[in-house]
């Protein structure tokens, strides 16, 4: 049985960062506790409060972030914080060597039906000379990634983290430790199961129209085999799904809203499912570009997503050409 801490000192793992996780599985398990006392603890439902974005935001979303904020901006490694539910990044240490940029509570629209939610978290270097608290520091290409990872409240809760020496799974114990229980995981490279949100098919562009119609014809079509389709609405939900038996998801740009480049969020959404998922053997892209190659520009910067097994993102691929 090899705990997390261990398991990482034994990969070499800076001092340092072991720290930084600690603190983050910290804030993993608290919230995993409010989340297990559900309406007991009174946190169910929505507050009063929209974030940047312009969403509602769930009292789960608020405890989580407030959590989250409170136990990493004391510890010392910690330069600097970017989440969702803030506007702008919150400074650390001035001398901290990480900043941390994380999704407190992603899929939060489950909760209420109790049904899988996650925290997503990516680690970055402060770059010198610049404060933990300005934009411009967390302004790097996921390819700058030192860690990332996310941890799945379902019917357990698992740690599933890269420090770019593959992807391991810890599952938290009875006892409050997060133990390994899966080392080197691959995504097998072929599958037959997709995930997209359906009910938006008309807004998507005809490439992407013109590949789901494809997947829905099964054997009889061009692809020549019978798919299967999941949607739980919770990324994490999804990504750990393709990571345990393979598949692919995608949440494209729709013209909902043209303006912008998809759903999602590259620096706490994008960029370490992303890391995971190369990692773990697959491909992730915008549909035209690997997402950990875009450079950001602004901390909620909004990405299009198409991840999972290697063969069936390529095969997604060939249906977007560049003009
Ligand atoms: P959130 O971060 O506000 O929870 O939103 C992200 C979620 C993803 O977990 C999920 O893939 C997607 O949004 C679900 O979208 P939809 O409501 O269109 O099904
Ligand atoms: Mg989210």
């Amino acid at each position: 049985m090899l705990l997390l801490n261990q398991h990482l000192k034994h990969n070499d793992t800076s001092d340092e960062l072991i720290e930084l996780i600690d603190s983050l599985m910290l804030s993993c398990k608290e919230i995993a506790i409010k989340l297990r006392e559900g309406a007991l603890a009174g946190v169910l439902g929505t507050s009063e409060g929209v974030n940047v974005q312009g969403e509602t935001q769930k009292k789960l979303d608020i405890i989580s972030n407030d959590i989250l904020k409170a136990v990493l901006l004391d510890n010392p490694t910690v330069a600097g914080v970017a989440s969702e539910e803030e506007d702008h990044p919150v400074p650390g240490n001035p001398d901290g060597k990480y900043l941390v940029t994380f999704d407190p509570l992603d899929g939060s629209s489950n909760i209420d039906v109790n049904v899988s939610v996650g925290t997503i978290f990516s680690i970055l270097e402060c770059p010198e000379g610049v404060s933990g608290g300005d934009d411009s520091a967390f302004m790097q290409s996921g390819r700058k990634q030192v860690a990332a990872g996310y941890v799945l409240y379902g019917p357990c809760a698992v740690l599933v983290m890269t420090t770019g020496q593959g992807v391991n799974m810890y599952t938290l114990s009875h006892g409050g430790d997060f133990i390994l229980t899966e080392e080197a995981v691959k995504i097998p490279e072929q599958t037959q199961e997709f995930g997209i949100n359906m009910s938006n098919q008309r807004f998507w562009e005809p490439e992407m129209q013109s590949y789901v119609n494809d997947l829905l014809q099964g054997e009889e079509g061009p692809l020549g085999k019978r798919y299967n389709m999941r949607w739980v609405a919770s990324m994490v939900a999804e990504v750990h799904r393709i990571l345990t038996r393979g598949g692919i998801f995608m949440y494209p740009w729709d013209k909902r809203d043209p303006a912008k480049p998809g759903k999602l969020r590259l620096m706490y959404e994008g960029n370490p499912m992303s890391f995971l998922i190369e990692q773990a053997g697959g491909l992730s892209t915008t549909c035209y570009d690997d997402i950990m190659d875009i450079q950001p520009e602004k901390i909620h910067q909004r990405v299009a997503v198409g991840l999972g097994s290697k063969a069936e993102v390529e095969t997604m691929l060939k249906y977007h050409v560049k003009d």
